[in-house]
């Protein structure tokens, strides 16, 4: 540690940002600097963002859903919301977490004692929380093949399939608690998703280790995106945040906050230092090649990258950085100090002599711009700006990476271009393909925590406010707010040329593939059947559906029977979703064109119960319905 405390003065730390004053101060904020500036300038017509009835978006935004556990397309620049996609939470609409095909996604990849213990909960964990989607490069661009998204809150990770925007893998990550910072392997493709365990914990944490968090440890893991399994596994030193991966395909870089390694608020702001490791993945790949692991969590090998190991290197920055963000010329890394008014930025090309000793971990820093109170995150144009989301002074400022560098060479220029009000206090900020190679420099939107008085009050419970700006000029202009639901944290823009999705399902889809299979060893037809099957108590109900009419107007079972419904949604004319709900049972699912889905319950109530179709779908579509016949045991 003492490495790192004589490195202090070469901060520019103010006696307003020191420990708890600051630390009080995020929450004074919300009360008083949020007020500011409260007259609501009123949105120009034909504002830049202007989609016209009938016109198309150019991008396609995916936001985190935060605590709610989903993802959500917005269309941008209009900042409608397009659709969700239920990820970790339950859906009322498409039977996310109910139809058998999403229960296998979201269980199949549980650990063991998951699978215990959520056995008499329903088998599901039912809250996530969602902060970061990124989608999968190849070459340092988006390549429109999947969304990978953290869950914070029960510590997975899901792959969204971009060709039908569902979910297709969850996985548990065994060892690490509280999956938090997350992002793809940039260069030569996704590869890896790296992912921060936020909280720190005993290893393994099965009871040996209780109170003493001398002995706990945060993990950072590496997860195959292809396999949706944990490649390898590190230890590091302090609580790892967010995180970022190089363009070159070296190195990946975690913000640390909490190098005190306590667990109270003032033990873990108490140091002036924290610091963003740097992880050498080719050094990782071979010790794991070598053997230099340990084995925890059934197969994983996990390194020891604290301090002092060939495999990372530690640099000291100011107290409880947050945000890191790659430039698009793939130069620089940069820290948002948080706690500290600067951003601190690496110069990667000094990577490999810092980790071959050939300078000291500070000399990595290539510029520390002071750019205001509470700095969180920082997007990119791609003309040589940064962005970066001022969360305690609710603006953005815009500098010049260029000449951060130079006055930190002690050249007389201010860096800083232009600070804009937000409203109010933002978190992430992101601009348009702006963590690709291809940042196009056109749209910034500021995911601001706070709406307050934004918009015509809803209650207690306000919506989060999302502002977009124009930055295609000189000058970033705010052209329009748009609220959302708790609590997207971070979002990113793709530009639709980039992303294809599929019109109807394909029927060999391999979400469902599995029933289909189930039908033929039924001898049932895997398209149109109309049958049920009896298999000692259980019986499975294989129906298809044409608008507007399923192909069974009844079916009877007996009370006990566990029953599964199949339908199969012959239809395949884009738009034209089917439902099933059978009411009073709780069960439903959407069916998309060409799509099958199944659900499974237990028939325990005698008497005639109605399902029916649950999407609107035809001029008939209330019509669309069939008695399930319950006989009394
Ligand atoms: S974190 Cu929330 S504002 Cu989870 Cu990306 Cu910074
Ligand atoms: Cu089918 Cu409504």
């Amino acid at each position: 540690m003492s490495e790192y405390k004589k490195e202090e003065d070469g901060f520019s730390r103010r006696a307003l940002l020191s420990g708890t004053a600051m630390v009080a101060g995020v929450g004074a904020a919300a009360g008083a600097g949020m007020f500011a500036g409260g007259t609501m300038p009123a949105r120009a017509a034909g504002a830049a963002n202007e989609v016209g009835p009938g016109d198309l978006d150019d991008y396609y935004g995916f936001w985190s859903g935060g605590q709610s556990g989903e993802v959500r397309i917005i269309g941008m620049p209009s900042m409608r919301e397009l659709m969700r996609i239920p990820v970790f939470n339950r859906c009322s609409a498409t039977g996310w977490g109910q139809t058998n095909e999403s229960r296998k996604i979201l269980t199949d990849n549980m650990l063991p004692h998951e699978t215990e213990f959520w056995a008499d909960k329903g088998g599901i964990p039912l809250n996530g929380d969602t902060h970061h989607p990124h989608m999968s490069f190849t070459d340092g661009t988006y390549d429109g093949r999947y969304i990978f998204v953290n869950d914070k809150a029960n510590t997975r990770v899901a792959r969204i399939r971009c060709d039908i925007m569902k979910v297709d893998k969850i996985i548990s990550v065994p060892n690490a608690a509280d999956i938090h910072g997350l992002r793809p392997q940039k260069y030569p493709r996704t590869g890896y998703i790296f992912a921060n365990g936020e909280h720190r914990v005993p290893l393994p944490n099965d009871g040996s280790v209780l109170d003493d968090p001398s002995k706990y440890v945060a993990i950072f893991s590496a997860i195959d995106g292809d396999e949706m399994k944990v490649a390898w596994q590190v230890i590091v030193d302090g609580n790892l945040d967010n995180v970022d991966a190089d363009y070159q395909g070296k190195y990946a870089v975690a913000s640390c906050y909490n190098s005190e390694e306590g667990v109270t608020l003032a033990e873990m702001t108490s140091s002036e230092q924290d610091w963003a490791v740097v992880f050498d993945i080719e050094a990782i790949e071979q010790g794991v090649k070598d053997g230099d692991i340990k084995i925890y969590g059934g197969d994983v090998p996990v390194l020891d990258g604290r301090k002092g190991s060939k495999y990372t290197r530690y640099i000291p920055i100011s107290n409880s950085p947050h945000g890191v963000n790659a430039s698009p010329d793939g130069n620089y890394m940069m820290i948002n100090g948080k706690l500290s008014p600067t951003v601190s930025v690496i110069d990667m090309r000094r990577l490999p002599d810092l980790f071959a000793d050939k300078i000291q971990p500070r000399d990595a820093i290539a510029a520390e711009p002071e750019l205001g109170l509470g700095p969180l995150h920082t997007a990119f144009d791609g003309r040589g700006n940064a962005y970066t989301t001022l969360f305690l002074d609710s603006q953005i400022c815009k500098w010049d990476i260029g000449k951060a560098v130079a006055a930190y060479g002690g050249a007389d220029v201010d860096p800083i271009v232009q600070k804009l009000d937000v409203h109010y206090q933002p978190g992430h900020n992101h601009t348009s393909m702006g963590e690709t190679k291809a940042a196009d420099g056109k749209w910034l939107v500021s995911l601001n925590k706070f709406s307050k008085d934004r918009y015509i009050n809803v209650g207690p419970l306000k919506p989060e406010n999302e502002q977009l700006i124009d930055i295609s000029g000189d000058e970033m202009k705010l052209v329009h707010d748009g609220p959302t639901f708790a609590e997207p944290h971070d979002c990113i823009l793709v530009h639709r040329s980039l992303v294809n999705p599929s019109q109807v399902y394909d029927r060999s889809d391999s979400t469902f593939a599995h029933v289909l299979e189930q039908a033929d060893k039924d001898g049932v037809d895997r398209d149109y059947p109309a049958d049920v099957i009896r298999d000692g108590n259980k019986v499975r109900v294989y129906m298809h559906s044409i608008a507007p009419v399923f192909s069974l107007e009844k079916f009877t079972v007996k009370q006990g029977d566990e029953v599964t419904v199949i339908v199969s949604n012959m239809d395949d004319v884009d738009d034209l979703t089917h439902g099933f709900t059978l009411s009073n049972y709780g069960a439903c699912m959407e069916i998309g064109p060409q799509q099958t889905a199944s659900v499974t319950f237990t028939a325990d109530m005698p008497g005639v119960h109605w399902f029916y179709c649950q999407w609107f779908c035809h001029a008939l579509h209330m019509e669309m319905r069939g008695r399930m016949i319950v006989e009394p045991s």
